[in-house]
């Protein structure tokens, strides 16, 4: 059976300092971060080199980083680490909140899906690092992935966003949040995607969503107001 693990939330002397460690930018441990700070949790927010992920490869769970260090253990993966950082500060929803912990695990998906259009353009590959490098064999010229990013910003995109826009109007609960008043996990996961696809965005060269629509331009502001969210 897999064992307990200690968290930060639990009454216990020698519970140990999460360790989240990524590369030296937002990326997609922005909100595991964010969750960090305004659950008001201690950790160590490790920024770590290409090269030094190369380096430790063998010790990583699936050779990349984000990566959570827990109670001597070491996780990965984005979505599980935010998801249980969430856990741990109150910004995921319960077991019993049917409604809710679909609508932030649907949020979650559709980001990954998201990031998974824009892996070739942030590669400049059609598939991501194996063992660390890129393929020789595929890797996309600057034309391609001009065109590549022309196909993003004007096909691929803009039906998500109204999806996604149409979907935060939905919830049954009256708020500016996901899950309506509750700031969730999906409502960072959220604002890191959108302000980072917007005109100054950092999330990836050339992709951009010029407009928000109202109700996710709603959410931003009020994410923003939250404090910690911003670093
Ligand atoms: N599905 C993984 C993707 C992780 C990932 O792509 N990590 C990249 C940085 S954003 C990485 O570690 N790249 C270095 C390498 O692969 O060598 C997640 O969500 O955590």
């Amino acid at each position: 059976m897999p064992r307990a693990i200690k968290t930060p939330r639990d009454d216990d002397d020698d519970m140990t300092r999460p360790k989240l460690t990524y590369l030296d930018m937002r990326g997609i441990a922005e909100p595991i971060r964010a969750c960090f700070r305004i659950g008001g949790v201690e950790f160590d927010d490790v920024r770590v080199s290409y090269e030094d992920v190369r380096r430790s490869r063998e010790t990583l769970p699936f050779g990349q980083v984000p990566t959570l260090e827990l109670d001597g253990r070491v996780y990965s993966q984005s979505g599980a680490i935010l998801r249980c950082v969430g856990r741990m500060t109150g910004l995921y929803p319960s077991d019993e909140e049917t409604d809710a912990r679909l609508r932030v695990d649907m949020i979650l998906d559709v980001v990954r899906d998201v990031n998974q259009i824009l892996a070739p353009v942030w590669y400049h590959n059609v598939f991501p690092r194996t063992e660390g490098e890129l393929r020789e064999e595929t890797h996309l010229e600057e034309e391609e992935i001009g065109r590549m990013v022309h196909l993003v910003n004007t096909v691929m995109l803009p039906p998500r966003v109204k999806q996604i826009e149409k979907f935060v109007a939905s919830s049954s609960v009256e708020g500016p949040f996901v899950c309506g008043a509750k700031l969730t996990v999906a409502d960072l996961s959220l604002h890191r995607l959108l302000t980072g696809l917007g005109p100054n965005g950092d999330y990836c060269d050339g992709v951009c969503v010029s407009e928000l629509p109202p109700r996710l331009a709603l959410l931003v502001e009020a994410v923003e107001r939250i404090d910690g969210v911003i670093s």
